[in-house]
């Protein structure tokens, strides 16, 4: 029996991309699942495939805007019971929009990026830490970024809610040190997800332009990484991961082919 085998992941952005790719790999570890999105109806078709696959484990699907603290007070009041005890918080929803300088970046989309990347991190580790606390066990996975590692012109905003998710991160750890409670961050560099789509309001095009050239990362080996760090035996802490395509080097050092 595989070490995550029967525990709880609570999941959110689950409805796409890197959230989505590591319910499938913690489904396949025999993992039960809470899976939480704005967009129900995609949860719920994943939670039907995974049951299929998978008939011993439990998935849950919840719609939740990270945003909402009363949305996430009231999804984590109704869990049912076979999902109540949460042992792996992986804290992925986040988005990205425009590549505006700052001065040009308008108020809401500052508002938009904050409250998703960094409010919602923190509202679902308030919520569900003290449990872990309580039970003795748990583990917190933040998904942060190259750009929380290193500013760029055109991502002012995004490079703050990422260089704030790294240190949120940092700062957690320090205070359950004394705690069996891990708390991990992934950074990834360009991964090939409806992340850019977003960030160019639907502008396929320009997305796959970021891509061009080179093979990027893709959701299910972000995935797999998440999958690893949280398989680990519990005395060991995978604290922080820097992860490229072979062919970046940093925020905006990346080789492309000609053709
Ligand atoms: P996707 O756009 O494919 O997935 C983003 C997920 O976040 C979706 O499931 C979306 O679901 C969810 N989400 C967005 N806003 C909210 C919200 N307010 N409340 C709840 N869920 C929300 O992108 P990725 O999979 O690439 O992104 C996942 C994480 O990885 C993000 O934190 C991103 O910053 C980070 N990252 C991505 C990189 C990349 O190059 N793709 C590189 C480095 C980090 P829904 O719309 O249904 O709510
Ligand atoms: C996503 C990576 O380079 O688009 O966090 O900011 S980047």
């Amino acid at each position: 029996m595989g070490r995550l085998q029967g525990k709880t992941v609570f999941i959110t952005g689950a409805s796409s991309g890197i959230g989505e790719a590591s319910a499938r790999q913690f489904a396949d570890e025999g993992c039960n699942l809470i899976l939480t999105a704005r967009r129900l109806e995609k949860l719920e078709q994943l939670k039907s495939e995974l049951e299929k696959a998978h008939p011993n484990i439990y998935v849950h699907a919840a719609q939740l805007d990270v945003r909402q603290k009363k949305q996430i007070d009231s999804v984590i009041s109704q869990l049912p019971i076979q999902v109540q005890q949460v042992h792996v918080l992986l804290n992925n929803a986040g988005m990205v929009i425009g590549t505006d300088p700052l001065v040009e970046v308008e108020e809401d989309v500052i508002d938009q990026m904050l409250a998703t990347n960094i409010k919602g991190l923190v509202l679902l580790t308030q919520a569900l830490v003290p449990g872990m606390k309580e039970r003795g066990v748990g583990h917190v996975i933040n998904i942060g970024s190259v750009a929380g590692k290193q500013a760029y012109g055109g991502g002012s905003i995004y490079c703050a809610t990422k260089f704030a998710v790294d240190a949120i991160t940092k700062a957690l750890a320090i205070e359950l040190v004394e705690t069996p409670i891990r708390v991990s961050q992934i950074c990834p560099g360009l991964v090939n997800t409806e992340f850019s789509t977003i960030r160019f309001r639907g502008d396929k095009e320009k997305a796959d332009s970021v891509y061009k050239g080179l093979q990027p990362l893709v959701a299910d080996d972000i995935a797999e990484l998440i999958v690893f760090t949280a398989g680990r035996p519990a005395h060991v802490n995978i604290a922080d991961m820097l992860v490229f395509p072979v062919n970046q080097a940093d925020s905006k050092t990346v080789y492309r082919r000609a053709d």
